[in-house]
């Protein structure tokens, strides 16, 4: 069997991680695994870790990490036969980090890279209010809760990117320009190391 291939799509809030997994999936084959999706897909159906979920997504902050350490647990463990993983929106703390390693070690399947979209601020934030006015989604619809998203970015999730770097497993993708360039160029990268 040939070994499993996971990534890892990295960015702030608005980055086009969600855009570009849903090309990628379709490429090359791999289990798309949105913490983002996985929590919004709980608060649609009103479980309690929705519910708990939603009173930190409102405000932009990051939900508790014990709370999204579980549901990737899970996610992987229903998903036994998948030949990789493309994590998007996850891991978004150095907690999450070192979770997900350990979780990879039982599979004996370690991150391959983590593709990092790089992205200006106001490029960010002019994209989430345009998503806003449509989406439906709560922490889009408000640009107070926009910044503080970016903020909890700066505060917790960056430093997630140091950590990959250690194991230099850090690739810094250009993240403006049209959707299917930045796909290309992800692709590329991809390419190299599958
Ligand atoms: P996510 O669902 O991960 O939300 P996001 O970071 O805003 O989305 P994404 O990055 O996928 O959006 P995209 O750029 O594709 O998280 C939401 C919340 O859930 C977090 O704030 C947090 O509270 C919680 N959460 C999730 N994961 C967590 C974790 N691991 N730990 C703790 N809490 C967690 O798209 C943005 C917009 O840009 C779209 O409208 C798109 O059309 C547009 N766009 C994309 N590419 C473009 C391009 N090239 N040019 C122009 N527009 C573009």
């Amino acid at each position: 069997m040939k070994r499993m291939f996971n990534l890892i799509l990295f960015g702030p809030p608005g980055s086009g991680k969600g855009t570009q997994s849903e090309k990628l999936m379709a490429r090359y084959g791999l289990k798309h695994l949105s913490t983002g999706d996985l929590l919004r897909y709980e608060i649609s159906r009103q479980t309690a870790l929705g519910k708990e979920a939603q009173n930190f997504m409102d405000k932009g902050q990051l939900v508790p990490d014990e709370v999204v350490i579980g549901m990737i647990s899970s996610a992987l463990d229903e998903n036994p036969d998948a030949k990789g993983f493309l994590f998007d929106g996850f891991p978004r703390t150095s907690a999450q980090a070192k979770a997900l390693d350990e979780l990879l070690k039982l599979k004996k399947a370690p991150i391959a890279a983590m593709l990092a979209l790089d992205v200006s601020e106001e490029e960010l934030v002019k994209r989430l209010v345009k998503r806003g006015e449509t989406s439906g989604r709560s922490d889009d619809n408000n640009e107070q809760v926009i910044r503080a998203r970016i903020v909890e970015y700066h505060n917790k999730t960056a430093v997630v990117a140091d950590y990959y770097k250690q194991f230099n497993k850090v690739v810094m993708v250009k993240g403006e320009g049209t959707i299917d360039d930045i796909f290309k160029r992800l692709c590329k990268e991809i390419d190299k190391r599958i």
